[in-house]
């Protein structure tokens, strides 16, 4: 881990009204992905998929995965084996962790409230789910059933009836996606699943597919199009997603991995040293970054994450991870120092180990989740706190906010004016409409006041 000593040059040369967040990502750069020039690649799948439906998915998937599913929707006898299959102590933890997650995201539900905006005018504003979300599961080394609870249970929470879920064939599953996959789409509910990965997958839950039958006469029904797609995946995933973005919504790209943890000399070191390498895990790319008020606590956190990295299993990646240049520890002359470096520097994950924990997790304002004490760790909020664990990387979380029921709800305001209402402010429509040189607007209203059209 690098050591960055911030305390010289802060409030001389920097500070967070002055070139902070600036020099917070020349300091600790994230990695960048180049998801333009996977473009030229998925346009013409998409454009295969919108053409022939099914079978342009089942042909893409033959050539990328190396296998033809026996069918793209996954048979409910498949789904049901693959929880039969689940090690029990992981279904119960499954169970625990959608349990948790269920009651953590209805208190996100927001509340309807009608204002009264004159005697007998009210707008009432409503929030309404999507009809269909499409969660895409990736296949590769970010196939994470916990993935799938995150991304299903706020959609369940908002109320959208229809939930859908791709992810890619797998040769040792006889072409249908991992097992695990199916095993908590079945624990939570879902029964329609698709074995498509790719872009192919997401055009398929982009633009749907008409009913068609194979070259052996089996028939493939038809899918219908979803109007939200979330989940992360490889550049091609995400390139597709970005050219269908408009046909359907698309959530935030998620980044590599990062955890932030500003603490003072009051922290545990070993914990702080466990929790770096518990995201460091990840990928190579992941970032995990210590902001402190202590050189102590620094040394002591170096000392324990060498110790810790050869009993662990993932030692490359970890070991890649903590030696690059977007992890490192920060050194700050105090608290506030601190959660302006951690603000600008706005972390998927910030834990806060300091002393009085809960008021300074209450001066944060950029981070994708805060985790605050000693006692909440991010690997509980990755599996098991009731929070979501699909949160704004890269820096993003300055101004988006992680998965959350209000990514499937959308606002909609319902007008009921009765006529003394409309009487009540008809000039000033009139005199708007003539202002915009519309006067068919101002005549809309005063339409309805003319004697002979006029009801009581
Ligand atoms: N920390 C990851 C989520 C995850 N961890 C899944 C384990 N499994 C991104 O927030
Ligand atoms: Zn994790």
């Amino acid at each position: 881990l690098q050591r960055i000593d911030l305390r010289p040059s802060f409030g001389s040369t920097v500070d967070s009204a002055h070139g902070l967040t600036r020099a917070v990502r020349t300091l600790l750069p994230r990695a960048a992905v180049d998801i333009a020039s996977a473009a030229a690649v998925v346009e013409p799948l998409i454009d295969d998929v919108r053409a022939r439906g099914a079978a342009a998915v089942q042909d893409a998937s033959e050539r990328f995965d190396g296998v033809r599913p026996p069918a793209l929707r996954v048979p409910a006898e498949v789904i049901a084996a693959s929880v039969s299959a689940l090690r029990p102590e992981v279904r119960a933890a499954l169970q625990e962790a959608i349990a948790r997650a269920r009651v953590g995201h209805a208190a996100q539900l927001p509340e309807e409230r009608v204002s009264t905006i004159a005697p007998g005018g009210t707008v009432r504003q409503r929030w309404v789910p999507v009809a269909r979300v499409g969660l895409y599961v990736p296949g590769g080394l970010a196939l994470y059933p916990s993935s799938v609870v995150m991304n299903v249970v706020p959609a369940q929470v908002a109320g959208v009836p229809g939930i859908v879920v791709t992810s890619p064939p797998q040769k040792d599953n006889d072409g249908w996606p991992d097992a695990n996959v199916l095993a908590a789409c079945a624990l939570l509910g879902v029964d329609e699943v698709y074995s498509a990965g790719g872009a192919q997958g997401i055009a398929l839950l982009a633009l749907g597919s008409l009913e068609q039958s194979d070259a052996d006469g089996r028939v493939e029904p038809a899918v219908e199009p979803v109007d939200v797609i979330t989940g992360p995946g490889n550049v091609f995933v995400t390139a597709a997603k970005r050219a269908l973005r408009g046909t359907v919504a698309i959530d935030s790209e998620a980044g590599p991995t990062e955890i932030a943890v500003l603490a003072d000399d009051s922290a545990d070191a070993d914990f702080v040293a466990a929790d770096l390498i518990s995201q460091a895990e990840h990928d190579p790319l992941a970032a995990a970054v210590l902001v402190t008020t202590s050189a102590e606590l620094a040394d002591a956190v170096e000392i324990a994450v060498a110790a810790r990295i050869p009993r662990t299993r993932h030692v490359e990646r970890i070991t890649a991870a903590l030696s690059g240049p977007q992890s490192g520890i920060v050194i700050v002359g105090s608290i506030d120092d601190g959660l302006a470096v951690v603000d600008a520097y706005a972390a998927e994950h910030l834990e806060i180990q300091t002393r009085d924990a809960e008021a300074v997790a209450a001066r944060v304002r950029n981070a994708g989740a805060v985790f605050v004490g000693a006692f909440a760790p991010v690997s509980l909020g990755d599996y098991c706190a009731g929070s979501n664990h699909v949160l704004p990387t890269s820096g993003t979380a300055r101004f988006s906010a992680g998965l959350a029921t209000t990514t499937f709800l959308r606002p909609m305001q319902v007008v009921t004016y009765d006529r003394a209402a409309l009487a009540g402010v008809a000039d000033h429509v009139v005199a708007l409409s003539a202002a915009e040189d519309l006067p068919a607007h101002g005549e809309a209203v005063t339409a309805r006041f003319e004697t002979a059209g006029a009801s009581a």
